[in-house]
């Protein structure tokens, strides 16, 4: 067989393997390629679109990943890590049990408003009506900051769920969260071919035992119908525990707390850090109730981890 080049969406990644889905379907392919980088330059993920080049049946090489509208990632100071390509929401998925982390949740805040892709909480297990009070008010601040919000319980009330499908339709979302808040169980009421999608993936990628630490992309049920064209997709990503935005700069970090804005610019100095100085503006917002004290450690918190990972890159390591 000739090799041929054509476009392909990249729909699940374990590790360095990936699987990729060609744009049009044709007979003269088969439904999935694994997908290798040339070298170790390409770094791609879940929702890439890419100019792939055959190389045998059911096996292929990346050329060209296409300009991303956004890539959600998370790093640290010494490694970065991919969580899905070209979203255009996320669904923050939290639950009163296990008590979710307020960090990653103050994180994934950041992530999206930096990125600027929309972000949507989902409060999960309301069925378990002693821990929803302690949840609410852990989430108050963003309430505050007008994040949609919706209470649910994907396992007892399925009709807590109806409010969002509209909200889903024609969209590509992601699914982020701690493992054991019910991303799966969202994700199989959802798309209830999901499980019968991954099992397909595992044996081409053979993977099986990988499950839990890999991104898929899974298309919205047909019956849901087309928004400008385009059916939707909910990308699972594996739990993480861990919300690393060291890669962001300090004035990044700034923009990305929109609340901040009105105070950018009105402080005594103009290299104020918001943390002790005096004539701080932030710190007034924080006094007068219009900037969360909470909101205010986070950023001190990624901007110190901003420029410990500068640091490092420079080789001056501290703590
Ligand atoms: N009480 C309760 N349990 C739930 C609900 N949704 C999911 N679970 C349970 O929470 C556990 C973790 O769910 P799972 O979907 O695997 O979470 P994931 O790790 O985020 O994918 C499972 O035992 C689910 O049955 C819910 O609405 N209420
Ligand atoms: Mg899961
Ligand atoms: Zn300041």
């Amino acid at each position: 067989m000739p090799n041929s080049s054509l476009m392909a969406l990249l729909v699940a990644s374990y590790g360095r393997n990936y699987l990729a889905r060609p744009l049009s379907p044709s007979s003269s392919h088969p439904d999935f390629f694994e997908v290798q980088s040339r070298g170790k330059k390409h770094e791609v993920a879940v929702g890439d679109l890419l100019e792939i080049t055959t190389t045998s049946a059911h096996q292929a090489v990346i050329d060209k990943i296409s300009p991303r509208k956004n890539l959600l990632f998370r790093s640290d100071a010494f490694r970065s890590k991919s969580i899905a390509a070209n979203v255009d929401q996320i669904l923050l998925v939290l639950a009163t049990e296990p008590a979710f982390s307020p960090d990653l949740l103050g994180r994934a805040a950041i992530a999206a408003a930096h990125e600027g892709i929309e972000l949507r909480i989902l409060l999960n297990k309301t069925d378990l009506t002693d821990k929803l009070s302690k949840a609410r008010e852990l989430l108050a601040p963003y309430k505050n900051l007008g994040i949609p919000m919706h209470e649910i319980s994907a396992k007892f009330d399925a009709g807590s769920l109806d409010a969002i499908e509209p909200f889903l339709a024609g969209k590509i979302s992601v699914l982020v969260g701690q493992s054991g808040m019910g991303k799966s169980t969202l994700l199989n009421k959802w798309v209830p071919t999901a499980a019968a999608q991954t099992r397909e993936h595992s044996t081409k990628l053979d993977t099986g035992k990988h499950t839990t630490t890999a991104c898929r992309y899974y298309d919205l049920p047909t019956s849901w119908g087309m928004k400008d064209g385009t059916l939707g997709a909910l990308i699972d990503s594996p739990g993480f525990q861990e919300f690393g935005l060291a890669h962001l700069s300090e004035s990044e970090l700034q923009h990305a707390f929109s609340e901040f804005s009105p105070y950018l610019g009105h402080c005594r100095f103009h290299n104020c850090t918001h943390s002790h100085e005096p004539g701080c503006a932030i710190q007034e917002g924080v006094k007068v109730g219009q900037v969360s004290p909470t909101r205010l450690n986070l950023f001190n918190q990624l901007l110190h981890e901003s420029k410990n990972a500068t640091l490092q890159t420079q080789g001056h390591a501290s703590s």
